[in-house]
């Protein structure tokens, strides 16, 4: 198994995981579950090499542990960052003071404008440290950081989630709590 067979079906995985599981006929179960067996075998059925061992080496060294199997791995899951309408099933809890979110210069006057905003997925993702937020901010274009106070935003009643792969999640964030970094 190759390093380059990894990040290909690892990509793969996002796709039907969180995005379109209909491209090769399967269902997200509640909490975004999907069948170990099935997938493996409707993935196949459609062109794509699948097999357990490559799941669990997915599963074990993915850069961000996107990915997450049940504990008899009899199924897995993406940890967050669906489009479909799925509960993922975490629990509210209190998040750091300052919760960072990295993005494009490009985007800057719209979020100070608009706040962030979920897009296509269930929630604003962010970063309890800045260097995750750089990472996820620098696939957009030139790097800005924002700072958000979540301390506020909590005690004001938004809820904040995190993710089993450490990412923080909430419905938006207006602006009133972004500051540049
Ligand atoms: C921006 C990755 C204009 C927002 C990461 C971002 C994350 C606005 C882009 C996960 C805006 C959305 C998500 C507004 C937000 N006006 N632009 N009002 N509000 N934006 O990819 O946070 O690698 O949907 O700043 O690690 O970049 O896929 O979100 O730049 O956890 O596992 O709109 O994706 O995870 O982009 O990344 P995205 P994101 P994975």
């Amino acid at each position: 198994m190759t390093q380059k067979q990894i990040v290909k079906t690892s990509k793969f995985l996002s796709l039907v995981l969180r995005h379109r599981p209909e491209v090769i006929g399967i269902n997200l179960e509640a909490h975004g579950w999907v069948d170990v067996n099935e997938l493996i075998d409707k993935s196949n059925a459609n062109g794509r090499e699948m097999n357990f061992e490559l799941l669990q080496a997915i599963v074990k060294n993915n850069n961000k542990k996107r990915f997450a199997f049940n504990e008899d791995l009899t199924k897995i899951r993406a940890s967050q960052g669906h489009s479909v309408e799925i509960e993922l099933g975490y629990l509210p809890c209190n998040p750091p003071n300052i919760l960072y979110h990295g993005t494009a210069t490009r985007f800057i006057d719209s979020i100070l404008k608009n706040g962030l905003i979920k897009g296509n997925r269930h929630h604003v993702h962010l970063s309890k440290d800045k260097e995750t937020a750089s990472n996820v901010g620098r696939r957009h274009g030139k790097l800005v950081i924002l700072e958000v106070d979540a301390k506020s935003m909590h005690e004001k009643g938004c809820h904040f989630y995190v993710s089993e792969n450490s990412v923080w999640l909430t419905e938006n964030v207006p602006s009133e709590y972004l500051k540049e970094v």
